[in-house]
C-alpha cells in the first residue's frame, strides 16, 4: 500500500453518508475515491462523467446535460472535490489568478464553478503537494467562498499529507489526520497560516478490499 492509496480512501470517506447526491470529483485521485465509495459505503452515489451521462459500474445509466447540473447545483444534492491553486485559513479557493488583480502574474482556470458551488453545497478539496505555496495567508483572488465571507458548506481538504477539515468555532481549518508516516510539525510547516491542530489522529488504511478495488478502478497505477 502506497500514500496515494490512503489519499484514495481518504476522499472516498468524504462522500461517507452522502446518500443519492451528485458526486463531482476534479482529478484522478478524488474520482478514484469517488468511484472507491460507490464501491463501498455509498451505492446510491451519482457519478457524472462532467460532460452529459451519470456512469454506473456497467456504463451509462442515466443523462445529465450540462445545463442540468446548475438545477442540481441550485438545489444543493451535490458534493464536488475541487483542486485549488490557493487556499486560505477559512476554506477561500483561488484558481483564476496569481498576483496582483490589476496585472497578474498567472492567469489560470478561471473562476468556473467555484462560487456557485461554495455557496450551493458542500465542496471539498484535493491538494496533491501540500505546500506552503497553496495554503496561504490570503488568496490573491477569491473563487470559492470561505466561512468569513458567509454562507459556505466547505467541508473536508484532503492532501498528500493530510485531512483537514473546518470543525472550529470560527470555521477555520483544523488538522483531522496525518497521513501514516507524517508527522503534525511536517503539516504546519508547510502550511503558511496557524492551523487548529486539536486531537489529531492518524489517516485510516485502505482495507484489503478497498486496495483490490482500487488496482482494478487503476489497473496502470496512473494514480501514482
Ligand atoms: C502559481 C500558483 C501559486 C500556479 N502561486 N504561482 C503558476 C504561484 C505555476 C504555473 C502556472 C500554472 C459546476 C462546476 C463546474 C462547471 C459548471 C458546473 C466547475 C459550472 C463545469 C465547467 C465549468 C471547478 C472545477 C477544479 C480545478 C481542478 C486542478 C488543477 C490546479 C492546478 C487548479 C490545482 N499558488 N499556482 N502557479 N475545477 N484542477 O507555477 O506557472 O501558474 O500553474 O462545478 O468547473 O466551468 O464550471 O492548476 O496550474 O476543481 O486541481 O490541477 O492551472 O494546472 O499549471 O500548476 O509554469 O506557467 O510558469 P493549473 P499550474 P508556469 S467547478
Amino acid at each position: 500500500m502506497s500514500r496515494i492509496d490512503v489519499c484514495v480512501a481518504a476522499c472516498a470517506d468524504l462522500f461517507l453518508g452522502a446518500g443519492e447526491i451528485l458526486a463531482s470529483p476534479m482529478g484522478l485521485i478524488p474520482q478514484l475515491g469517488a468511484k472507491l465509495a460507490r464501491l463501498t459505503t455509498e451505492p446510491d452515489l451519482l457519478l457524472s462523467d462532467g460532460e452529459a451521462y451519470l456512469l454506473g459500474e456497467h456504463g451509462v445509466e442515466g443523462w445529465l446535460p450540462y445545463r442540468k447540473v446548475f438545477d442540481v447545483v441550485a438545489h444543493g444534492r451535490r458534493h464536488v472535490v475541487m483542486g485549488a491553486n490557493q487556499l486560505d485559513r477559512f476554506g477561500n479557493q483561488n484558481i483564476s489568478a496569481i498576483g496582483d488583480h490589476d496585472k497578474p502574474t498567472r492567469q489560470l482556470l478561471g473562476f468556473r464553478g467555484a462560487p456557485g458551488n461554495t455557496v450551493n453545497h458542500r465542496t471539498s478539496y484535493w491538494v496533491p503537494k501540500h505546500s506552503r505555496r497553496v495554503f496561504v495567508p490570503r488568496v490573491d483572488v477569491v473563487s470559492g467562498v470561505g466561512h468569513d465571507r458567509g454562507f459556505h458548506h466547505a467541508y473536508r481538504v484532503v492532501t498528500n499529507l493530510c485531512v483537514l477539515d473546518f470543525e472550529t468555532p470560527d470555521g477555520s481549518m483544523r488538522l483531522v489526520s496525518t497521513h501514516p508516516g507524517v508527522t503534525v510539525d511536517e503539516v504546519l510547516d508547510n502550511t503558511g497560516f496557524p492551523l487548529d491542530i486539536g486531537e489529531t489522529a492518524t489517516t485510516r488504511e485502505p482495507s484489503r478490499q478497498e486496495l483490490e478495488l482500487i488496482d482494478k478502478l487503476d489497473p496502470d497505477h496512473a494514480r501514482d
